[in-house]
């Protein structure tokens, strides 16, 4: 897979994709990221990325110029991909999404500075816009990293063995387990007796049970089976 990330602060997001899982994936060449600045494809000498709203207002407005320039010369190599713009106004991401973005064999992702971009840029320009919640960040910036943090580590060979997906939160539907390691007994808590046990099956069960009712205590929305009593149940009074 390749990734191109437009902004006007590439530092801010090179160096999240020099660490851990999405520096090891790049090293096993199985994504290739660019990273792009967006003042490279103006064409006046003062880089102008932003002008003032039609209509006015507060803040600023991002210029659609040299956005359409960049995407048209990063198409120039290879595949059209899929364009991506990461916006508060955008489809919330959320794990189904990621499955689907990390099918793709190109994403090209506009980070967009919160005060807006030129809606010709999300009309006909971005394939898809995308927010990764309800709450306000500065720029896309962070958004991006966030996501391809998460369609990374889905590209196959990305984890180790022992990183596994199949386990993991949210692809099962579920929240995880606690999980403890040593010392069995830490400034007077103790790990649960059932994983000192050695009896794998009720280590399963007692596993199952947690994520049971984690999930229903902290996140009833993702057992749309069941009726969220959350608020009213015993086991939500002792948080
Ligand atoms: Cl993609 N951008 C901004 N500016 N704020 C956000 C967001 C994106 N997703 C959540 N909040």
């Amino acid at each position: 897979m390749r990734i191109d990330l437009v902004t006007i602060f590439p530092p801010l997001v090179a160096g999240a994709f020099e660490h851990s899982i999405v520096k090891r994936a790049r090293d096993r060449g199985l994504v290739e990221i660019f990273v792009h600045d967006l003042r490279d494809y103006t064409s006046d000498r003062h880089r102008t990325v932003d002008d003032y709203p039609y209509g006015g207002g507060a803040g600023m407005v991002m210029k659609p110029e040299p956005w359409f320039r960049a995407v048209e010369a990063l198409r120039e190599q290879g595949n059209p991909g899929r364009c991506l713009l990461l916006t508060p106004q955008g489809r919330k991401l959320d794990q189904s999404l990621v499955q689907r973005l990390a099918l793709e064999d190109r994403l090209i992702l506009l980070c967009g500075r919160y005060e807006g971009v030129d809606e010709r840029v999300r009309a006909h320009l971005a394939d898809v816009e995308v927010s990764i919640g309800d709450y306000v960040l500065s720029g896309g910036e962070p958004a991006a990293v966030v996501l391809v943090d998460a369609v990374v580590r889905l590209q196959p060979g990305a984890l180790g063995s022992s990183e596994s997906t199949v386990e993991e939160s949210f692809s099962e539907g579920l929240l995880e387990y606690p999980q403890y390691t040593r010392p069995p007994e830490f400034r007077g808590w103790r790990v649960p007796d059932v994983l000192l046990s050695g009896d794998h099956a009720a280590i399963e069960r007692w596993r199952r049970q947690q994520q049971l009712q984690r999930t229903r205590e902290r996140r009833p929305d993702l057992l749309p089976m069941v009726d969220d009593v959350s608020e009213t149940t015993s086991e939500s009074q002792d948080r």
